[in-house]
């Protein structure tokens, strides 16, 4: 069983195997993590996302669904990029929030990654509650297994640690 831990910090200073990338599905860049992953792993990460998308993912890569690309300049060997669902408060969006966390794991482990960052998806520009994007996270990553040594959760400011704290307590 993979250690699961929090840190208070920027995901692109994490020295972890794969880091992964709440992107959006034209994996051309954004802001948020995906605006600080692409500033600081420098352009050959945006080459891949092109090619990408010039391959497999011509209509762009899905919501809930990743992709590994090089992490260019960042000290990880790895970009996942996942697609996390925009917030609706008529809709129940959460298992496609939990497929981010379950295919970013799935595409890491193809990769053989041991270790994996990951930021608190869909709680930034995508506006998912704190508290609920931290209990899908916490509870999906436990359920997913895996061979990891350890997954890493990388929370920007003290809420939302709080709110991964919290939720690992009560998990
Ligand atoms: N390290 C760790 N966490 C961060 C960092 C960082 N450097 N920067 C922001 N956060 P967001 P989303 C936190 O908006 O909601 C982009 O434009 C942030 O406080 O990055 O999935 C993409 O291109 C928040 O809690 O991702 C998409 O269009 C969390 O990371 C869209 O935003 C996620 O915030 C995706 O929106």
């Amino acid at each position: 069983m993979a250690a699961i831990t929090l840190v208070h910090g920027d995901i692109t200073e994490q020295r972890v195997d794969a880091v992964v990338n709440a992107a959006n599905s034209s994996l051309l860049g954004g802001g948020g993590v995906d605006g600080a992953i692409h500033r600081k792993g420098g352009p050959d990460i945006l080459a891949e996302c092109r090619q990408l998308r010039a391959s497999r993912y011509g209509k762009g890569l899905p919501t809930g669904q990743a992709v590994a690309t090089t992490a260019g300049k960042l000290p990880a060997r790895w970009v996942i990029h996942t697609v996390g669902p925009v917030w609706s408060s008529e809709e129940d969006r959460s298992a496609l929030l939990a497929s981010c966390y379950r295919e970013s794991l799935r595409v890491a482990a193809e990769l053989g990654a041991r270790t994996v960052a990951f930021p608190a998806i869909s709680t930034g520009v995508y506006g998912w509650p704190m508290d609920d994007g931290a209990r899908i996270a916490v509870r999906t990553v436990q359920e997913a297994g895996g061979d990891f040594d350890e997954l890493r959760f990388v929370l920007f400011d003290p809420p939302a640690y709080e709110a991964f704290d919290a939720a690992l307590r009560d998990s």
